[in-house]
């Protein structure tokens, strides 16, 4: 859709936590002389404890076990270099998604869904100041309604990031803000549509509708939206999160992800959980609060990020 910018360093200092947790067990391991069983148990439970989770936990090992054997690795720093390397084989693997685009002057739409306190609407206003930096017009659409707070948190941001925001009243449909917010954005001549959504209703059910009914809308004026539904997923939620993204995928055609929070977390291995089990891209990471704490997802920076001593 565009190009984007890097910031492995933001990422990295996001990692800390995860880095620290990953590293304490690992240096430990890592200084034995020969890739015996007490090795291979050991790193099992080093990743499992950073929430790799056990089914991609033990697909890692069994892969660097069969290199081991194969490529003759002898020493555990060689299982490390190979592991690294096996991790960003994994997480590459599911980042394959076609990447599709509206024609212009139709803008590019973006619904962003997750559950409640996952950080969606944060996650906007940081992708919003993304896309301004890289002089993409940019125009939000507050549907979710479900709350007056969530229109004012999201008109907060748009005056921050200097983005229009279309909305209309709690509790009216968010359907029709799509629709109208859609209209604007063509009118003018904006390049990107981002969706805000609510992330609870009165049943998940509910929840399902409406945003089946918002991309339906959304199609009524341009049938090739919306072009990304990224679910947004609170790394802090660990395993959790891993339940609730197969629960949106059922009912959700998602494009991608993206994880917020991985500052907050020593579970930062979720992230290959995640790229495993849902076979989906990982786009952005949330690195902080602040309207710059954002990076796009480069699967050699992170995984060099939960390795590297801080530097
Ligand atoms: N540390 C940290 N906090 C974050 C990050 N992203 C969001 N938050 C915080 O998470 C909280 C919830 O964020 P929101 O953006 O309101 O979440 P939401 O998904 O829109 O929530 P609902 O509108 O209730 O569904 C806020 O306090 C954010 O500041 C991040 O990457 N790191
Ligand atoms: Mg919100």
């Amino acid at each position: 859709m565009v190009s984007f910018f890097r910031r492995p360093q933001q990422l990295k200092e996001s990692l800390t936590k995860t880095r620290q947790s990953l590293m304490t067990r690992l240096t430990t391991l890592v200084q034995k002389n020969e890739l015996d069983e007490e090795f291979w148990t050991g790193l099992e439970e080093t990743l499992i404890g950073a929430d790799v989770g056990v089914d991609t936990t033990l697909a890692l090992v069994g892969r660097l076990r069969e290199r081991a054997d194969s490529e003759h690795l002898r020493t555990p720093l060689q299982a490390e270099q190979a592991l690294k390397e096996e991790m960003v084989s994994l997480l590459n693997t599911a980042a394959q998604a076609p990447v599709r685009s509206a024609t212009p002057p139709n803008p590019d739409v973006i619904l962003i869904v997750g559950v409640n306190g996952s950080g969606k609407t944060t996650t906007i206003g940081k992708l919003a100041h993304f896309y301004k930096d890289q002089k993409k017009k940019v125009v939000l659409a507050a549907a979710d309604t479900f709350r007056a707070a969530a229109i004012d948190q999201l008109k907060i941001w748009g005056q921050r990031v200097g983005t229009d925001v279309v909305a209309h009243q709690p509790g009216a449909d968010p359907g029709a803000v799509a629709f109208d917010a859609w209209q604007a954005a063509e009118g003018r001549k904006a390049d990107i549509l981002i969706v805000d959504t609510a992330g609870r209703l009165q049943t998940k059910f509910n929840l399902m509708k409406e945003l089946e009914k918002i991309a339906r809308v959304l199609k009524k004026s341009d049938p090739t939206a919306p072009h990304e539904t990224l679910l947004v997923l609170d790394a802090v939620t660990g395993q959790n999160g891993l339940l609730q993204a197969r629960a949106f995928k059922e009912t959700t055609p998602l494009t991608g992800l993206i994880l917020t929070k991985l500052d907050g977390t020593a579970k930062g291995g979720i992230v290959f959980a995640i790229a495993r089990e849902l076979n989906l891209p990982i786009k952005f990471v949330g690195t902080g609060e602040s309207i710059d704490d954002f990076a796009e997802f480069d699967a050699q920076d992170f995984v060099d990020g939960l390795f590297e001593e801080k530097g």
